[in-house]
């Protein structure tokens, strides 16, 4: 498999202590500043008891206000609304009717009780002026929070808390009555608590983390920031001391309200704050460890005392961050043949105004292979691995890549991968989608398109002689069934030509084909020998046929006519060879003019030389007794010469007569016959 390795860690946060590090040293050479940075002077938010830009407040302070938070599409107040904040997440909410009417009720509805088990529950009602909340607010710079809110009436003390939740908890609007709240703390959400007393001129700010089981304060919380008896006014007098992390300030003059609003008492002009109904503050998450936190949303409440375990009033919720993981996904890129492998790499996109590296496993699973094209998979398909996420690439910022182990492709057809990262391994993440994109998930595994060609016995042959076909298939998959496939071997004829193929003279079927390379229709067939006894052209075509069920391999076949598979079975052919020979014989005539008949022997004889001393038998030896008036015909009996080597013979004739009357005849050797037999060889 391929394995991502990279670094670990968030780029994001290490950008953000160096931009950190860049601001106060420009804050240093700048203001000779000589305090680290702190929340009621950071430059980003003017926290200046009023919410408009453009007034800086005393001291002045830099930064946007809420009027930059507020949409420029609501309604406005003695001010305007802008819009345009540069925060990174930014929310703005009303609460007006019906939803000014949302109260907390029940005993259970307390900052130090679990929201489910405690339970919160809330419903309509009325809650007295000074505790009635009509906006709240919040943004997030880096890791800055800043939030806020306004009441219609401002009387006493008062103590008004703020929640920001890393899960999305809010009010169950579903039914009527008294209802509960959907979700539940993450250990690590915050709860910041301000006070304000002596009629605002004493503020208090405190920061509390949700730990259950475990927190200091009622099992439930531990304190992490400031105290009741620290001074924690982001303007003062008394101001909180340089270096906080957490201050709140109230304002303390009429402000103009940049968005509609008005207040209780009678006779306050419309869209103005009178002293003490507009409130806002801010912690430096890093400052107090809670940098890498995301919050999906957040509260505000009015309570009716300091005690963590108070009575809460009236709210205002809403969703804040998009503390969201979504996940993209990215199969290895095609086309693939069978036998590749693939990866799916998965990218998780974090969001949030803080944004560490998730944690906890990618899962990968694939789907396939399937006949048909197929869109989607799911955790139902085959598990493919887990990937840590610690061993994740982040590139680009917020996004970490990881690759799943390599798939081999063994069986053609489609498929998806899947990739989900599963809710509930970070808690930094607890909301998003965690399901795969299927727009570059899926792909499909083509099957392999074998190669034939053939090679038959050519002929011309003599009837009777076995004819044969050879396949040479290429080109094979492992068959996905495992089941080979089969080649038929179909010969017809017999025809006149290399182009026709209409009489059926022989199959033969070659089964269990898985491998390439040759096969024979008589050794491999079941067909048995094929010897037609029929002259002509026999035509031959080899199919190779997939197994059944093998989705691995194409079928293919030759066609008729294709080059050498055609066998030629040709007509017996006669034979001619000649052998002459010669036939001789010699007629031998005895004449005599007298003295009675002719009596004796005529003696002839054959020779192969013209001395007739022939050391050799004769070829002829004959002797004639003769008995009979003159002349005497005799005749040797007919030979028949067959070796050419006879060129020259010669015959040697006499006469012994046995009449006194008559005189012997002597031989001679001068008769000659002479030959030439050639044989055409
Ligand atoms: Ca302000
Ligand atoms: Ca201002």
């Amino acid at each position: 498999m391929v394995r991502i390795l990279g670094t670990t860690g968030s780029g994001r946060r290490r950008r953000y202590q160096l931009g950190a590090l860049f601001s106060l040293l420009a804050l240093l050479a700048v203001f000779a500043v000589p305090s680290a940075l702190a929340v009621h002077d950071d430059g980003i938010f003017q926290l200046d008891r009023n919410a408009v830009t453009t007034d800086p407040g005393d001291p002045a302070t830099v930064g946007e206000d809420w009027d930059l938070v507020c949409p420029d599409v609501h309604a406005s107040g003695a001010a305007d609304c802008l819009g345009g904040t540069i925060a990174d997440t930014s929310r703005f909410i009303d609460d007006f009717p019906p939803a000014n009417a949302t109260i907390f009720t029940g005993g259970g509805s307390k900052d130090d009780l679990a929201i489910q088990t405690g339970p919160w529950l809330w419903k309509n009602g009325q809650v007295p002026d000074k505790d009635n909340l009509l906006h709240a607010y919040a943004a997030r710079y880096d890791d800055h929070l800043y939030f806020g809110a306004d009441r219609s009436a401002a009387n006493g003390d008062a103590a008004l808390g703020v929640w920001f939740f890393q899960s999305a908890v809010g009010p169950d609007m579903s039914g009527s009555g008294t209802q509960p709240f959907i979700g539940e703390h993450i250990n690590g959400d915050i709860l910041v608590l301000t006070d304000f007393t002596g009629g605002g001129g004493n503020v208090t700010a405190r920061v509390f983390e949700w730990h259950s089981p475990g927190g200091a304060i009622n099992g439930t919380l531990d304190l992490i920031q400031g105290t009741l008896g620290t001074p924690a006014d982001c303007v003062g007098p008394p101001q909180v001391p340089a270096g906080d992390f957490a201050c709140a300030t109230v304002n303390t003059e009429n402000e103009d309200s940049p968005w509609a609003y008005q207040a209780k008492e009678q006779g306050s002009p419309p869209g103005v704050f009178p002293p003490g109904h507009f409130f806002e503050g801010g912690i430096d998450l890093t400052g107090l460890g809670l940098e890498e936190e995301c919050f999906s949303s957040f509260l505000v409440e009015t309570r009716s005392s300091q005690s963590v375990d108070s009575v809460l009033k009236d709210f205002v919720a809403g969703s804040f961050e998009l503390c969201g993981a979504t996940i993209t996904t990215n199969a290895q890129d095609g086309p693939f043949v069978l036998g590749d492998t693939v990866t799916d790499t998965a990218t998780v996109h974090v969001t949030g105004g803080s944004t560490p590296a998730p944690e906890g496993f990618v899962d990968f699973y694939i789907c396939g292979p399937s006949a048909t094209v197929i869109s989607s998979c799911d955790a139902d398909g085959t598990p493919v691995s887990s990937e840590d996420l610690a061993g994740a690439v982040e590139d680009p910022v917020n996004s970490f890549s990881v690759t799943s182990d390599a798939v081999t492709l063994s069986v053609a057809g489609n498929y998806c991968f899947y990739a989900e990262y599963p809710a509930g391994q970070d808690t930094n993440y607890p909301n998003g989608a965690f399901l795969t994109d299927f727009t570059d998930e899926c792909f499909a595994v083509a099957p392999n398109q074998p190669g034939i060609i053939t090679n038959a016995t050519a002929g011309p042959v003599d009837p009777g002689t076995p004819l044969s076909d050879t396949a040479t298939i290429s080109g094979l998959a492992t068959p996905s069934t495992g089941t080979g496939g089969m080649i038929t071997f179909t010969a017809y004829g017999p025809h006149g030509d290399t182009t026709t193929c209409t009489t059926v003279a022989y199959t033969s079927v070659v089964s269990d084909v898985v491998l390439n390379g040759d096969y024979n229709s008589f050794t491999d067939g079941g067909g048995g020998e094929f010897a037609p006894t029929a002259p002509g052209t026999y035509n031959w075509i080899a199919a190779y046929e997939p197994g059944a069920g093998d989705v691995n391999n194409l079928p293919t076949s030759t066609a008729c006519g294709d080059a050498n598979e055609s066998s030629v079975v040709q007509q017996f052919n006669p034979a001619l060879t000649t052998a002459q020979t010669v036939t001789i014989t010699d007629t031998v005539t005895v004449t005599v003019d007298g003295g009675g008949n002719l009596q004796g022997t005529v003696h002839v004889e054959l020779f192969r030389n013209n001395t007739c001393t022939d050391p050799v038998t004769p070829l002829v030896d004959e002797d004639f007794v003769i008995d009979e008036s003159s002349p005497a015909d005799v005749t040797t009996t007919p030979l028949t010469i067959v070796d050419p080597g006879e060129a020259s013979l010669y015959w040697l004739v006499s006469f012994d007569s046995t009449n006194a009357a008559h005189t012997s005849i002597a031989a001679t050797c001068v008769e000659t016959s002479s030959l030439v037999i050639n044989d055409s060889p």
